[in-house]
């Protein structure tokens, strides 16, 4: 309860504003910021619209396909596209702790609740291996019925009636119980039986095996998904394997918070550093390479028919992408032209590569710090990653094919390596139409090598680091070519361009090769990698994210809040990852004030027409 006025909820929000008017004049004016930003605050306060504020519109339209989820990562979409792509004919690895440890001893309660009607038809083994009676997990079951989950009268109360389908409802799983896995199959080698294994386990360390997992992943080109985390501040780090420098780390995006279940687990927002671990790693790699939501409807650990959410975790997010490479690997597998996307030798890089390419970039999404400095030497944003999980375009961007030689297609991906001696760089040479309004997308990704054996010790790797380059090119004047952007992190074995096309220009060139370390060695240095490439339209501003700081489905005096917040945060010089550089001028300052204020008042339903059109109307 609020002390000042003893009051309601809506009457707390008034005077909570009210003194935080005062707070930000006066902040403002020590800051030496001129009086006419305090002029528009002032009018801004005496408006009526964030008095209460309106709710998020109610959606009270059947949720007829769940989890819906799959709707935002476009991968319903996908199947609409492709019906055959259920996951057919791919075998998915997923390892699951024991939920319960009593005196430290996992109770092997691991298992999906294989009496649900959603796990009626599917294909799961179990690999149990603990002395206890195998038992059922709540957080398996979940998991289990994201990939692999199959109902056609599905029911909730407050949703009606759904039809319920998984990301890859037709792929084989096996679930292992954590321990049984690392023992036998990380420590002692037994070859596992599967294109993709996806964890939901993490460990601040990057221990013995961990790097087990990423010696696998590097020798079989096995693609390996795993959640990042759920830190809830900057001290909390990213977890292994998610961390580890082969796996592909999944961070969660959040549901707009809404008192309507069909909006929660409908509409997202983005990743944001209080529910999703934050990069880099302590050895410099950016993490997560990828977000995803995580707030689905999953089958109950403990009924036949009923249905329950999960809540926004990285843990539910992991499979999402784990079951999109599944839809990759079974295409790819299916037609010979693919199969080097799939191949044991680079494959992971290859799956990774495009999903990474193809993700949707977010509001906000940028390389690093905030500022721009740091661009060409940071691959990621430390909290999206490459961006969201867009499984449609990752499947456009596969079915586009391998290179076709020094001239390529505009988009498209390769598994090659590249040779100090022989090759030392290997050029991709590709022409776009229309120049005007283009974003050019590259994504370079290659193993990191350990030891066989435990303790799986990294191999020395600190010459093999490549680079990434893009070109703008002149065919009739070698004099005009000039580098248009690069991505050469020191410590990350993942380089990626997010570049405006030049509009004078309509032929590039993506250049993989050595970076300048690399190139100083007398090691006969060969490295494979896979790599993927895109151009597609610019990316739109069209998005309440923008401003919606607490994404709440309205533009109000909490956003005004936590924009100044991070404001003064970012002015103190906090090392934090903050949102707020609006303009993306690479600075949060008074012009993003500015920016939400004239923003004030955007509300409803997040995904409303008006609302973007209204959006887009004062933008531009
Ligand atoms: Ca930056
Ligand atoms: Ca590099
Ligand atoms: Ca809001
Ligand atoms: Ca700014």
């Amino acid at each position: 309860m609020c002390v000042e006025c003893g009051g309601s909820a809506q009457f707390f929000g008034f005077c909570g504003s009210f003194l935080m008017f005062f707070r930000l004049a006066a902040y403002l004016n020590k800051e030496g910021w001129f009086g006419g930003v305090v002029f528009a605050l002032a009018t801004f306060f005496l408006t009526p619209a964030w008095g209460g504020g309106t709710a998020v519109a109610s959606d009270t339209s059947p949720a007829a396909l769940q989890p819906a989820a799959l709707n935002h990562t476009g991968t319903f979409h996908l199947r609409q596209i492709d019906p055959e792509l259920t996951g057919r004919g791919v075998n998915i690895a997923a390892v699951c702790r024991s939920f319960t440890y009593l005196d430290g001893q996992p109770q092997n309660d691991y298992r999906l609740n294989m009496e649900h009607t959603c796990f009626l038809d599917s294909n799961v083994g179990f690999v149990d291996g603990l002395a206890f009676e195998p038992r059922v997990s709540e957080h398996s079951t979940a998991i289990g019925g994201i990939l692999v989950g199959r109902d056609p009268n599905g029911y909730h109360p407050h949703l009606g009636h759904f039809r319920y389908e998984g990301v890859v409802p037709d792929a084989r799983i096996d679930i292992y119980e954590f321990w049984r896995f690392i023992v036998n199959y990380v420590f002692g080698g037994k070859e596992l039986q599967a294109e993709i294994l996806t964890m939901s386990v993490g460990t601040a360390f990057d221990d013995w095996w961990v790097r087990g997992i990423e010696h696998i992943a590097e020798a079989d080109g096995l693609i390996v998904v795993a959640g990042i985390g759920n830190g809830s501040d900057v001290f909390d780090p990213v977890l292994y394997p998610a961390a580890g420098a082969n796996v592909i780390g999944v961070g969660v995006i959040d549901s707009v918070k809404s008192h309507e279940l069909s909006t929660n687990l409908g509409v997202f927002s983005l990743a944001h550093p209080e529910h999703s671990s934050v990069g880099p790693t302590s050895d410099g790699r950016c993490k997560p390479d990828i977000v995803a939501p995580g707030n689905c409807l999953v089958p109950d650990d403990n009924s036949r028919e009923e249905y329950g959410t999960t809540g926004n975790w990285s843990s539910f997010a992991a499979p999402m992408v784990a079951g999109a490479a599944g839809l990759l690997v079974q295409k790819a597998k299916s037609e010979p032209d693919l199969n080097l996307a799939v191949s044991s030798e680079g494959g992971n890089c290859v799956i990774k590569a495009i999903l990474m390419n193809s993700a949707t970039k977010p509001p906000y999404w940028h390389k690093g710090a905030v500022s721009k400095a740091d661009d060409h030497y940071v691959s990621l944003d430390y909290v999206q990653g490459a961006g969201m999980l867009n499984a449609k375009r990752a499947y456009e961007q596969l079915i586009a094919g391998r290179a076709r030689g020094l001239d390529t297609q505009a988009v498209g991906w390769d598994n090659n390596t590249i040779t100090i001696d022989d090759r030392p760089e290997n050029v991709y040479r590709i022409s776009i139409p229309t120049t005007k309004q283009k974003i050019i997308t590259a994504t370079l990704v290659w193993n990191r090598a350990y030891e066989d054996e435990y303790p799986f010790k990294p191999l020395t790797q600190a010459v093999d680091d490549l680079q990434l380059e893009l070109w703008a090119v002149d065919p009739n004047n070698g004099d005009a070519d000039y580098l248009i952007d690069y991505s050469d992190s020191v410590s990350n074995n993942v380089e990626h361009i997010h570049c405006p096309a030049d509009p004078n220009y309509s032929t590039y060139e993506i250049v993989v090769t050595f970076s300048d370390v690399a190139q100083t060695t007398d090691a006969a240095l060969s490295q494979r990698y896979g790599l993927a490439w895109d151009v597609h339209g610019i990316d739109s501003r069209d998005s309440i994210w923008w401003y919606d700081l607490n994404y709440d489905g309205k533009v109000d005096s909490l956003d005004f809040t936590v924009l100044v917040d991070n404001l003064k945060k970012a002015n103190e010089g906090a090392a934090e990852y903050l949102l707020g550089d609006i303009n993306a001028d690479g600075v949060i300052d008074i012009n993003d004030v500015i920016v939400l204020m004239n923003h004030m008042g955007l509300k409803g339903q997040v995904t409303n027409d008006r609302v973007v059109r209204e959006v887009s109307k004062t933008i531009h």
